[in-house]
């Protein structure tokens, strides 16, 4: 992409409501605008960032086993009647009425949509167990809509939902859910600690709030500081196994909201005990047969008996973590976006257009790694290079690739590593290569 044709409006004030260095960071860097309280447009580079979370959450989701449809944002209000649900929401709940009176609600969470596809569809014990998710938008009237894309009204969720026949075999779905948001967030970089939680609006007793330790988190959280040194493992999975242990391993030490805290873990744990601040960034529920009697989603078991199902439901905050990302991975200058999250992967800085040397260097460069499937910003601006090395650290991709007429005479150009700020100078051909190879 050419930085002179792309919309890219970055800035360098942040309006003085946003509070949050995260937020301030992607309205400077023209990630997002706001178009109401809560609401938000997606400008061309936030919007490839939200696609990276997205795709690394479907590589996952996909690979244990659950199967990708997509519901609408829109639900007619009966379903919600059934389930109990449309008096308890309350006011978070956006309803309206269309030209025929026909009462509709903007779709909160979507447990009652996909029991009412499960129970038109599925008769049989034969076709459990089904996991089945979406990535779509929300929309929750909050009280507070605050922090940008953090707390928003409107925010893209990934939700999974899941039926099985028994407990047993609801809480190994629920386990494989447990240890696939746990590799989700590892591959975004992110140390997400499992937390017993309260189960809130959506029901059940099984419940665990992963949540990312930071200063500006909503939440407090308690844990033990050893949890901090638990990591996981990038080999390959096997989601048939049983994944009990794994689990096990995660919630044998002591981590909790605030609302589920125990206070005498205090004196149990001492110096060993966090209490620290925390953003939640992915909700996961067993809650058995809440909606499944509620809204008559049965099948029929070996023995011919119809009974309802047990379900479990899985959320992920897609729109949160493009923010939760930026609080755990900035510096002074701007992002620091971790490679696999990084709008683009390179960005080719041309000090001088007015130089033929630099600009052809340039190009060819650009055009060399567009070819072999890097994606390169290249800022081709007739600017000061002030200017574009404050743009290039705010947007914060991981690589800057340095091209002036200095250089050019000796094939010569300079490699920057955003995160460190390490700059090298070197020939072309060994940049290319360093990029290309990793
Ligand atoms: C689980 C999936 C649910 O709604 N039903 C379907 C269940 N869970 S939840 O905890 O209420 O939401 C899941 C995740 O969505 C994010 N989230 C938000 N992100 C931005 N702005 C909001 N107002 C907001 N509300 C929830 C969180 O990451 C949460 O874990």
């Amino acid at each position: 992409m050419f930085l002179s044709e792309y919309f890219l409006p970055t800035a360098k004030e942040s309006p003085s409501e946003a509070k949050i260095l995260s937020h301030r960071y992607m309205l400077r860097s023209g990630m997002i605008r706001q178009s109401g309280s809560g609401i938000y447009s997606w400008l061309p580079i936030g919007l490839r960032v939200l696609r990276k979370i997205e795709k690394i959450i479907r590589d996952e989701q996909n690979r244990a086993g659950a199967q990708e449809l997509l519901m609408p944002t829109i639900q007619s209000a009966d379903i919600w009647k059934e389930s109990g649900r449309y008096a308890d929401y309350g006011k978070e709940m956006l309803r309206f009425g269309d030209r025929h009176g026909r009462e509709l609600l903007y779709g909160p969470t979507n447990e009652e949509l996909i029991t009412e596809i499960f129970r038109d569809t599925i008769r049989s014990y034969k076709d459990l167990p089904l996991i089945l998710y979406h990535i779509q938008w929300k929309f929750r009237d909050e009280v507070r809509p605050r922090f940008g894309v953090m707390r928003g009204r409107e925010f893209l969720m990934k939700d999974s939902y899941s039926f099985d026949m028994s407990f047993e075999e609801a809480r190994s779905t629920y386990n494989k859910m447990f240890v696939c948001y746990l590799r989700i967030f590892n591959r975004m970089g992110l140390k997400a600690i499992p937390m017993t939680a309260e189960s809130g609006p959506i029901g059940g007793d099984m419940s665990h709030e992963f949540l990312i330790l930071a200063d500006t988190g909503e939440s407090q959280v308690f844990c033990d500081r050893a949890i901090l040194d638990y990591s996981v493992s990038d080999s390959s999975i096997d989601y048939k196994s049983d994944l009990q242990h794994t689990v096990d391993k995660w919630t044998s030490l002591y981590a909790a909201t605030d609302e589920k805290h125990d206070k005498s873990q205090e004196n149990v744990l001492g110096d060993k005990l966090i209490s620290a601040r925390g953003i939640e960034v992915g909700h996961i529920f067993y809650f058995g047969k809440k909606y499944s009697q509620s809204m008559n989603a049965r099948v029929s078991d070996r023995d011919g008996n119809m009974v309802s199902v047990e379900m479990g439901s899985y959320g992920i905050g897609v729109s949160r973590l493009v923010a939760a990302v930026i609080e755990a991975y900035h510096d002074d200058n701007g992002i620091l976006w971790p490679p696999a999250l990084a709008p683009f992967d390179v960005g080719l800085i041309n000090l001088n257009v007015g130089d033929q040397a630099s600009s052809q260097m340039s190009r060819e460069v650009y055009q060399k790694l567009t070819n072999a499937g890097v994606e390169v910003l290249y800022d081709d601006r007739d600017e000061r290079a002030g200017v574009k090395f404050a743009d290039m650290d705010l947007i914060g991709l991981p690589l800057q690739m340095i091209v002036g007429p200095r250089g050019t005479k000796n094939d010569e150009v300079e490699l920057k590593e955003r995160k460190t700020g390490k700059i090298m100078k070197m020939s072309l051909d060994k940049a290319l290569k360093k990029i290309l190879e990793g």
